[in-house]
């Protein structure tokens, strides 16, 4: 019965799927946040095998709030997407947020961008996630780590969609500290 779940998926211990999270948060100790997110997501939804720098970006939509710092890391993770899912929102409930709405201020943000090269559009699941192409606060951290990923609905490499994205708030690398 297992396998049938994992349809489509080779199976067996040594076969991760690549998923790329974005993180980010703009309430509280920004920085702290982050850490501690990426030591929950280490801890239940696999090993963090890479990380982007952390970027200060200006706020994307709602622009009366305060800055936020992002980081896209790629994670090893035997698990399925809902799962990686359910993961990310109960990561995100016991770190303090609480769901005000779209693009309000938040203690911290899960975004999965993609799974694999998978197109998931399944009730409350959307992967790749659908806004990444018109926001350079997902791009350039994306970029950093992998520019020649292919986005799989676009048919797009992340170096074309950075290249061809509009966006103009301002993302900054936060030196190292
Ligand atoms: N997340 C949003 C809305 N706006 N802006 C920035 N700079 N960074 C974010 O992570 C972000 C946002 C919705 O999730
Ligand atoms: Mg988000
Ligand atoms: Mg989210």
């Amino acid at each position: 019965m297992a396998k049938l779940k994992n349809f489509g998926r080779p199976g067996g211990i040594e076969c991760m799927n690549k998923v790329y999270l974005l993180i980010g948060g703009n309430v509280g100790d920004r920085q702290g946040n982050l850490e501690q997110a990426r030591r929950e997501i280490a801890a239940t939804i696999g090993s963090i095998s890479r990380a982007s720098s952390i970027y200060e970006t200006a706020p994307w939509g709602n622009q009366s709030q305060g800055a936020f710092l992002n980081q896209v890391l790629e994670v090893l993770s035997p698990m399925e997407p809902e799962a990686v899912m359910e993961s990310a929102l109960s990561i995100e409930q016991h770190m303090g947020r609480i769901r005000q709405g779209l693009n309000q201020p938040r203690t911290i943000d899960i975004d999965i961008l993609y799974f694999n090269d998978e197109i998931i559009n399944w009730d409350g699941l959307t992967i790749p996630h659908p806004r990444i192409a018109d926001r350079k606060f997902v791009l350039i951290p994306m970029h950093e780590l992998n520019p020649d990923w292919i986005d799989p609905t676009h048919q797009q490499t992340i170096f074309q969609l950075l290249d061809a994205c509009r966006d103009e708030l301002a993302v900054n690398k936060l030196d190292a500290m």
